[in-house]
């Protein structure tokens, strides 16, 4: 079928923008193209996760922050995403021992939301079906596409394959892209991939006396240095809990008992809130998830072709932005549309020219957490670092701002970001050194030329101290 138009240059007929994965980027990128008035068809793999029963698919819930919420905002979908999301104000790190310490994200008005993923991408796929010029393809897996020409095709589930021509083809079909693979045949494409040590397991925490287990506006984590696991909250009073750990322990444990070792030793509170017995059958229900980092340039390939989301970056989970990066590359095209008047011999380049080292940033931004994470970080080393991050925000709010909060709760963009923390990194170590030269100096001046002072007894100083504070 030709969706395409061959008028290149006809106003009166839209030209026609294949979205390629209905995921969460596609599902969005969708609305976008739609709201501007193209012909778009989805063509995505899966049957309509609408209909479906089983929902399989990585992580149960996402953290939704400032990013993502822009992105959604501009298609109108942000009160309908966060009406249904949970807020969490905090973290709250839980301790070897059972303590649970609570680190605010922000101010008042500053939270993160747990999201279901699952609902979100459902919501997204109605939202964009209202638009009468989309259409939604399921069970439509493309198979291979040609730069020559631009002709998809696609392997139906009837196990019919099917031809298709559209004007723009957006790749939004995740980490794994099949649009990307032609990128790779191309010459001065870069193409990088790593998979980590690490895998993920997910753990369902159900509700105890129909409440939830753990306090519920919280994103808890138990971070044990190599070990470590978080838990969002869910809307029906669940918690998810995701176990990240090396693929090496994960072989050696292999048996209900040896789980139950395992968290006896690492998250002792966590057995009771999951349930020991759940635990012990929960735990093999899917084998470990590998994770993956991949990075690519450029974006776009002449005027027919461009990556988002996934496709584009995938980025380790360490910072909860591999979706809010995503939905923020829907944003900043649109951005770029709006400039370029729609020009897509201009518009994409620029989108890669614009992109490439904002999502570079956050990648390697995810990857230096995790080794930071896996090297280091135990509960005291965590509460200890965000305690003086917050410090010096507070002692110098405009000088100093924490790296989470540019990334988290606002649109900095990824690379600015990075390049201001290097910057308060070095202000930061000036003022150490300077505190510490003070300090050697004063103590040789002191020794050196001791003052001379009155006779005068500790208690006397203490009440002329008091006489300070008083205001007469
Ligand atoms: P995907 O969600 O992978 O969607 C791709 C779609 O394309 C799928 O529907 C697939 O079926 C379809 N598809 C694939 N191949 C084809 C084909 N050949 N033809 C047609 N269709 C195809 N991000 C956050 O922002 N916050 C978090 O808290 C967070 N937590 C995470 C936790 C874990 C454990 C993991 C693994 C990731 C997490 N992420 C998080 C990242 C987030 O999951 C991804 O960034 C996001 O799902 C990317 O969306 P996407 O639409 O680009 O790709
Ligand atoms: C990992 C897996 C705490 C969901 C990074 C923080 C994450 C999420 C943090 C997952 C951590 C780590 C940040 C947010 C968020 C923290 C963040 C990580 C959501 C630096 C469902 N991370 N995540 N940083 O600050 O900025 O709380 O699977 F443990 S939300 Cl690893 Cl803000």
């Amino acid at each position: 079928m030709d969706y395409s138009t061959n008028d290149s240059k006809s106003t009166s007929k839209k030209k026609v923008v294949a979205v390629v994965g209905g995921g969460l980027v596609g599902a969005l990128n969708a609305c976008y193209f739609a709201k501007r008035g193209f012909q778009v068809e989805v063509f995505e793999s899966r049957e309509d996760i609408r209909q479906a029963k089983i929902v399989k698919g990585r992580s149960i819930n996402l953290a939704l922050s400032h990013r993502g919420r822009q992105a959604l905002k501009q298609v109108g979908m942000e009160d309908t995403i966060v009406s249904k999301g949970i807020p969490m104000h905090s973290r709250m790190i839980h301790s070897l021992n059972g303590t649970q310490s609570p680190i605010p994200y922000g101010k008042k008005g500053q939270y993160i939301l747990s999201v279901d993923r699952a609902n979100l991408n459902k919501e997204l796929l109605s939202a964009a079906e209202t638009y009468s010029t989309l259409k939604l393809n399921f069970a439509h897996k493309l198979l291979n596409w040609s730069t020559e020409t631009g002709a998809m095709t696609f392997l139906r589930a009837d196990g019919a394959k099917e031809e298709i021509l559209a004007d723009l083809i957006v790749g939004c079909d995740g980490a794994f892209s099949a649009i990307r693979k032609q990128f790779l045949r191309q010459s001065r494409f870069n193409f990088s991939q790593t998979y980590i040590p690490h895998g993920y397991l997910e753990l369902t925490m159900p509700p105890i006396n129909g409440e939830f287990a753990m306090k519920p506006n919280y994103l808890h984590i138990w971070p044990r240095n190599t070990f470590m696991m978080i838990a969002l909250p869910n809307l029906d009073k669940t918690f998810t809990c995701t176990l990240f750990m090396p693929f090496d322990e994960f072989e050696n444990v292999t048996t209900g008992d040896q789980v139950t070792e395992f968290f006896q030793k690492y998250f002792p509170d966590a057995i009771p809130l999951i349930g020991a017995d759940a635990l012990k059958r929960d735990y093999f229900r899917l084998p470990a998830q590998a994770m993956v980092s991949v990075k690519c340039s450029p974006y776009h390939l002449s005027d027919k072709c461009v990556l988002m989301g996934d496709a584009a970056h995938a980025v380790v989970p360490f910072y909860g932005q591999g979706m809010n990066a995503g939905f923020e590359d829907c944003l900043v095209f649109n951005e770029i549309m709006d400039q370029l008047n729609e020009d897509f011999s201009a518009v994409l380049p620029e989108y890669t020219r614009v992109r490439v080292p904002d999502d570079h940033a956050i990648a390697d931004l995810a990857m230096y957490n995790y080794v930071e994470m896996r090297s280091h970080v135990n509960s005291k080393w965590f509460l200890f670092r965000k305690y003086v991050d917050n410090f010096l925000h507070i002692i110098m709010p405009r000088t100093i701002i924490p790296l989470y909060t540019m990334v988290t709760f606002t649109r900095t963009r990824y690379h600015e970001a990075v390049k201001r923390w290097h910057w308060q990194d070095k202000v930061i170590n000036q003022g150490l050194l300077c505190v510490a030269a003070s300090v050697v100096g004063g103590s040789y001046l002191l020794v050196r030329y001791p003052p001379n002072m009155p006779n005068i007894s500790i208690e006397q100083l203490w009440t002329r101290l008091q006489a300070l504070k008083s205001p007469f």
